[in-house]
């Protein structure tokens, strides 16, 4: 029997300030005591994770002296090493101090925006030093509430040469990082550049190493914009930049919630995990939520798990999905190819422009057909409600 638990192989990943979230928000204090890294990775073990990625400051304080910081990272190291956890993602905080309160790449100081890159520098030192593989940007405050502060265009730009001059420091120093870049319309700026999956692509391209560079994607940013989380999930893994994943879960039209994973749209997390089975997709699979405010650290752990248990359960449906004989008979009928049609397609040529122009396409008869995605699409219904074994 199939007991939905996780393996190291699903690499499924937790950052250190996903578990160790303390429950604030922008309403109320603390509802669960802070852990110290070391003490969240034993907390990853026990629900069977199978690594941690941190932002610099979950590590190590901003304010950390040497000797203190010598002590977390030698307790940290431990903790890996007991529980066998790895760290395949770090990230730099750019967005908690103050100093970040205009941005950081884009910032209009210049002060800020080397501060950004020495800042970054030492966290990229710090991830590799723990073994990190994929190094992750997240533009929380390269953003603005009023339009009237910043150029748009410069913002861009400023953003290029970082992640250039980044690129070079990876480089120069033969680290080997693929960089990760994670969009996200707003919040915590009014509005935040380069807003969704779509837009990273489309900027990446611009960069002196594009090779180097891919995407981060999250579920619930996608969602907050409105957009399928899955349709730019699926355009980044065409383009060969599906780098790392954040899931979570999040109501349209709402605060930022980092629900567990497949709480909220059951139906979209399905199709999301179908397509990263079906094409193989090989990363970690990293959830960036956290548990309800009601919860003490049990409930974190049933939060922690629950997100992990509902990947490998839609898994599951996902492989019903494609050996279930009706729905793969729809399937084959609407995917059908006509034979004397497939030598007109693909590369262009004035004989097939001709052919193609030339043809008998009677549009009223092919618009009659009747598709059969009602019956497709409750079809996946009923299996997801378990209707179809
Ligand atoms: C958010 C973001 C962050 C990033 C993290 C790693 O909405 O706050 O998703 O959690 O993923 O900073 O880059
Ligand atoms: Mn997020
Ligand atoms: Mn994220």
């Amino acid at each position: 029997m199939n007991t939905y638990l996780p393996k190291p192989e699903d690499k499924f990943t937790f950052g250190l300030w996903t578990v160790g979230s303390t429950g604030r928000d922008p309403f109320g204090g603390p509802v669960r005591d802070p852990k110290t890294p070391a003490e969240l990775v034993y907390l990853l073990g026990e629900v069977g994770a199978y690594g941690v990625n941190f932002h610099d400051n979950d590590l190590i304080p901003i304010d950390a002296t040497p000797a203190e910081e010598a002590a977390i990272k030698r307790d940290f190291r431990k903790a890996l090493d007991e529980t066998g956890l790895v760290v395949p993602m770090a990230t730099t905080n750019l967005f908690g101090d103050p100093v970040f309160k205009d941005g950081a790449f884009t910032s209009n100081d210049p002060k800020v925006r080397a501060y950004a890159l020495q800042k970054t520098m030492r966290a990229i030192d710090l991830g590799v030093e723990f073994g990190a593989k994929i190094y992750v940007f997240w533009g929380g405050r390269e953003g603005t509430e009023t339009d009237s502060s910043k150029s748009a265009v410069d913002s861009i730009k400023r953003t290029r040469e970082a992640l250039n001059f980044l690129c070079e420091y990876n480089l120069d120093k033969g680290y080997g990082l693929k960089f990760a870049l994670e969009a996200k319309p707003n919040e915590p700026r009014g509005d935040i550049y380069n807003s969704t999956t779509g837009h990273m692509l489309g900027f990446i391209a611009t960069l002196d190493h594009p090779e180097m560079v891919g995407v981060n994607p999250e579920v619930a940013h996608e969602h907050m914009a409105g957009l399928n989380f899955m349709h730019g999930v699926a355009q980044a893994w065409e383009a060969g930049k599906l780098f790392h994943i954040d899931l979570n879960d999040q109501y349209p039209g709402r605060y930022d919630q980092d629900l567990r994973f497949g709480s909220r749209d059951l139906k979209a997390a399905f199709y999301l995990v179908k397509f990263l089975e079906d094409v193989g997709y090989s990363g970690s699979k990293h959830y960036d939520a956290h548990a309800y405010r009601t919860e003490d650290y049990e409930g974190v752990k049933d939060f922690a798990r629950g997100c992990m248990r509902t990947y490998l359960m839609l898994k599951e449906k996902a492989a019903q999905f494609n050996a279930d004989p009706e729905i793969q008979a729809i399937l084959a009928e609407i995917n059908a190819e006509d034979p004397a049609l497939a030598a007109l397609f693909g590369r262009y040529s004035p004989e097939k422009a001709d052919a193609i122009k030339a043809l008998d396409l009677d549009r009223i008869a092919i618009a009659k057909r009747g598709l059969k995605y009602e019956r497709l699409d409750q079809l996946t219904i009923d299996l997801l409600l378990g209707m179809r074994s």
